[in-house]
């Protein structure tokens, strides 16, 4: 059969089982949007800007499992992605970004929206490509799928120009993908494994570190299970959140700058750490040197260049992190545990004791405390939501004292750290997981940089719930400068805000505010119950900093307190 490259484009997506594409149009894929509007069986959500398109199906492949797609033009439609990417790659998010290119002739002329969109992305993507031949183009697109979604996941990106998707060719679905460079390792050496199980029988004080990996590839089930038979408490980073139940009692709330007391005591005490899919970001460790200084550390992980590049490691085992646990549980099980309650006794009653003297905790007052909202917003939700969040302040705050049950129900950008994300997170996550309730929370610096997409929400009638914590300040900024710059608050406080029930509700959606305390409870709940688009404007308490806090550089142990 002899196909236009937009068509074949199209074929390719359905045969990978893409049913969203994110996305915003333009002249160099004007072709493939033609094409786009014979094809049912694709959903196309017209986003406002293309850092949207990125963000969304970021958020969308996070809440679906699914590998997330956007779609964008030449030039600015492709360096206003390069966020959304970064974001992804950092967070190993499985995602396919179709860009498209001037025609192959003028590549290189300096021509009318060109950018070198594959050299632009190289250090941001997993992979990319530049489809000079249509002949390439459905194998480009089944290996492109291939690596967003196997091994580690990440971000891949296929710059397709105009000619090539103007140009006709015989069209045959490409066979199974076979990259001679390309292996990833699921199944982990069982040395290793006997390894760690030895470790885990001679440690007095345990530790289990879990990371967005666990998530990635669901091996919840598999952590839970052996936290639970081996009583060995856990911690995570922020993208390790709903890897293990935030409401089980070995939990020990999240690690690093801002982590509970209790999980960077137990982490710095502990003597052993069983790392599952993290990477040892900055923000968890602290001072490198000092991180679990009296620990065995063991780290599985699917990617090997991960392995050992922040920290030292005694046991390493890469393979998917499933998998590696799922035969850990073997292997433990075949093993006698005796006495373990007894031997546990003493180190879990050390970690409750750090829980019962410093819980995560603030003061009620006159006026709204940001981590009031958000514990009200848990016990409304009874942790059912999806939480999405921006950046800054109410990102620790949400994820201090929301306790997230599940995988892809708490999507934030963790390693890149881009303001702007939550909300074109959020829509991309209704999108992948109807009928949920998606919640973003947001600083009223951060839902600023992408409020355009309330815009697209009203449209699709995705009725997404946006928690604005505003204090009136870049907070987190503001917080540092209050602790390490005398208070000096050099440009972080907005002297002009819009009123953003307004601006709500000139784009469509439904705007609320609550000024007290005594508001947040209704205000929450009219907002939740709605089935529009929503905006909740909180004004809460400007000068509220979040505790506990690692100063950067510092060992994790030597926290701030309230
Ligand atoms: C795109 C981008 N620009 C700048 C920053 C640096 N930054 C980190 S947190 C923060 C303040 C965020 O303020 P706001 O969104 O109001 O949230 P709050 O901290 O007050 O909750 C800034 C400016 C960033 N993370 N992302």
């Amino acid at each position: 059969m002899k196909l236009k490259g937009a068509d074949i484009l199209l074929k390719m997506l359905q045969e990978e089982g893409v049913d969203t594409v994110f996305g915003y149009p333009g002249g160099a894929v004007i072709d493939i949007y033609d094409a786009l509007m014979e094809e049912k069986s694709i959903n196309h959500v017209l986003v406002r800007h293309e850092q949207g398109a990125a963000h969304a199906a970021d958020g969308y492949a996070r809440a679906s499992g699914k590998v997330g797609v956007c779609l964008v033009t030449s030039g600015p439609g492709a360096t206003n992605t390069v966020t959304g990417i970064a974001s992804a790659y950092m967070d190993s998010i499985p995602m396919v970004i179709l860009t498209g290119q001037v025609p192959t002739a003028l590549i290189g002329n300096d021509a009318f929206q060109e950018v070198d969109i594959v050299g632009i992305t190289r250090p941001c993507t997993k992979h990319n490509y530049l489809v000079k031949d249509v002949r390439n183009l459905a194998r480009t697109i089944k290996e492109a799928f291939h690596i967003a979604r196997s091994g580690r996941p990440g971000p891949v990106l296929v710059d397709l120009p105009k000619d090539v998707i103007n140009a006709t060719t015989q069209f045959n679905v490409p066979g199974e993908v076979k990259l001679k460079t390309y292996n990833p390792t699921y199944k982990p050496n069982i040395k290793q494994l006997n390894k760690v199980v030895d470790l885990i029988a001679k440690a007095q004080k345990p530790v289990i570190f879990s990371g967005g990996g666990v998530s990635l590839c669901q091996g919840h089930r598999e952590l839970t299970e052996l936290a639970r038979k081996l009583q060995i408490p856990v911690t995570s980073t922020l993208m390790g959140l709903g890897g293990f139940p935030g409401t089980d009692p070995l939990w020990l709330g999240m690690l690093g700058m801002h982590g509970t007391f209790r999980a960077n005591m137990a982490v710095s005490e502990c003597d052993l750490l069983i790392s599952v899919g993290v990477r040892f970001d900055d923000r968890v460790t602290g001072k490198v040197d000092e991180f679990a200084p009296n620990a065995k550390i063991v780290q599985i992980d699917i990617d090997p260049t991960s392995i050992q590049k922040n920290v030292p490691v005694h046991v390493p085992v890469v393979g998917d992190c499933k998998i590696s646990l799922a035969e850990i549980n073997t292997l433990v099980d075949k093993k006698k545990w005796e006495g373990l309650e007894e031997t546990r006794k003493p180190w879990l009653a050390q970690v409750d004791e750090w829980k019962q003297t410093t819980p995560l905790a603030y003061q009620q007052a006159e006026v709204i405390k940001p981590q009031y909202v958000i514990e009200t917003l848990y016990d409304l939700t009874g942790g059912d939501a999806i939480i999405s969040t921006e950046v800054g302040q109410n990102q620790m705050w949400a994820a201090q004292y929301y306790h997230v049950k599940e995988p892809g129900h708490f999507i934030t950008s963790g390693g890149l750290g881009a303001m702007g994300f939550g909300l074109p997170a959020a829509i991309g996550a209704q999108v992948g997981a109807p009928g949920t309730t998606v919640v973003d929370i947001a600083g009223d610096g951060s839902i600023q940089m992408n409020i355009q997409e309330l815009a697209t929400a009203v449209q699709y009638n995705l009725p997404v719930k946006v928690v604005i914590l505003n204090n009136g300040f870049l907070g987190m900024v503001r917080q540092w400068q209050e602790l390490f710059y005398k208070r000096r608050y050099s440009s972080t406080q907005f002297v002009h805000a819009p009123d953003f029930v307004k601006l709500a509700e000139a784009y469509g959606a439904v705007g609320l505010r609550a000024k007290t305390p005594d508001e947040v409870a209704s205000v929450l709940r009219e907002g939740l119950e709605c089935n529009r688009p929503v905006v909740m404007d909180f004004v809460v308490e400007p000068e509220e900093s979040v505790y506990p806090m690692v100063p950067a550089g510092a060992p994790i142990k030597k926290m701030l307190l309230v």
